[in-house]
C-alpha cells in the first residue's frame, strides 16, 4: 500500500487528516491531543485508533437511522495508520455542523444566560448549568475556516442548505442519532451531553453521514458517577491533562507545553475506558479486527 507521505493531503485539523485516494478519502486520526485549543507537543498512544474504533461502532449500529460514508478500515488503509484510519466515500458536504444537545453547558449555557434561547431555541426558565433539556435541541453552526463555529438558528441552514425538506431531514437525522447514542452510552455510565455531526450528499442524492462520529473529540463525554448539576463537568478523555495544564503555569497560548508521562498514561487509560464502556469490548478487541 501506498505511504502516507506520498497522498494528496485535502485537508488537515487540528488533530486529523484528509488525504485523497482518488475516487475515495483516507480520514486520519492521529494521537494529538489538544487542551485549550492548543495542540500539545506530546502524543496520547492509540488515541487515534480509539476514536476511529468508536466511529466504526456508531456506524455500524445506526446505518438505519442514516446512510454513512463509510467504506472500509482495512482494505486501502496505509499500514502505518491501520486501526486508526477510514476508507470513505467522496461526500459533498453541507456547510452546517449539524449540533444537538441533550443538556445545557459550553456555548449553550453561555447562550441561555444571557438571553434564554440557544440557536433561537426558547428554554425553560430556571436551567442550571449542566442540566438536561428536556428533550434534545438542534443548534447548528456554521463552518468558520478559522477560529469556533458561530450559533445560527433553523432558518439560516436553510438558507445555507438552500433546501428545506433536506434542511428539515438532517435535522431530524441529528437528533435521532444523539437520542440513540445518548441512550447506549447512559446504559453504560456516560452522559453525552452534545454532539457535532458533519452530513453530506452521495453521488446519488442520498443524504449520508461523515466525517467521526460520536467520539469524545466530536462530543462532551461525562462520567455519570460524577454528575451534578449547577457547575460543569469533567471531560471523561480530558480532564487530567486539562487539569494538569491548568496548574502547570502554561498561559494557555501557543506552543502548549509537553504534558508529563504520568498524565499521558492516565489519560490514555480513561480513552481505552471510553471505549470498551461504549462497546462493552476490550480495547485488544479492535486491535484483532485490523489485525493484517
Ligand atoms: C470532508 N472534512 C472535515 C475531517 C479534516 C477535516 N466523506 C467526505 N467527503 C468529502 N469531504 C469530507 C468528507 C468527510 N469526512 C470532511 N473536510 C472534508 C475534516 C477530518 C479532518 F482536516
Amino acid at each position: 500500500m501506498s505511504a502516507l507521505s506520498d497522498l494528496p493531503l485535502i485537508a488537515s485539523g487540528k488533530v486529523r487528516e484528509i488525504y485523497d485516494l482518488g475516487d475515495r478519502l483516507l480520514l486520519v486520526a492521529s494521537d494529538r491531543i489538544s487542551t485549550y485549543d492548543v495542540v500539545h507537543p506530546t502524543l496520547i498512544p492509540d488515541k487515534g485508533k480509539v476514536l476511529t474504533a468508536l466511529s466504526v461502532y456508531w456506524f455500524e449500529r445506526t446505518g438505519g437511522i442514516v446512510p454513512n460514508h463509510l467504506v472500509s478500515f482495512t482494505d486501502g488503509v496505509p499500514n502505518e495508520v491501520r486501526g486508526r484510519a477510514l476508507v470513505v466515500r467522496k461526500l459533498k458536504m453541507l456547510p452546517v455542523e449539524a449540533v444537538v444537545r441533550g443538556y445545557v453547558t459550553g456555548s449553550g449555557w453561555k447562550d441561555y444566560q444571557a438571553t434564554g434561547t440557544v440557536s433561537g431555541i426558547a428554554l425553560p426558565p430556571g436551567l442550571q448549568e449542566s442540566e438536561q433539556l428536556p428533550e434534545p435541541i438542534y443548534t447548528p453552526s456554521t463552518k468558520a475556516e478559522v477560529g469556533h463555529d458561530e450559533a445560527i438558528d433553523f432558518e439560516a441552514t436553510v438558507g445555507l442548505v438552500g433546501d428545506r425538506a433536506l434542511a428539515e431531514e438532517l435535522r431530524r437525522v441529528s437528533i435521532a442519532l444523539y437520542s440513540h447514542a445518548a441512550a447506549h452510552a447512559r446504559d453504560r455510565g456516560i452522559i453525552l451531553a452534545d454532539t457535532k455531526f458533519e452530513l453530506g450528499i452521495d453521488t446519488d442524492g442520498t443524504l449520508t453521514l461523515g466525517d467521526e462520529v460520536l467520539t469524545p473529540d466530536s462530543s462532551r463525554f461525562w462520567p455519570l458517577d460524577s454528575y451534578e448539576i449547577g457547575r460543569g463537568q469533567p471531560s471523561f478523555d480530558k480532564q487530567i491533562a486539562r487539569d494538569w495544564a491548568a496548574s502547570s503555569g502554561w498561559d494557555r497560548a501557543p506552543p502548549a507545553p509537553e504534558l508529563p508521562a504520568d498524565v499521558v498514561e492516565r489519560t490514555r487509560a480513561r480513552y481505552l475506558e471510553v471505549y470498551e464502556l461504549i462497546t462493552g469490548e476490550p480495547f485488544s478487541a479492535w486491535l484483532e479486527r485490523v489485525k493484517p
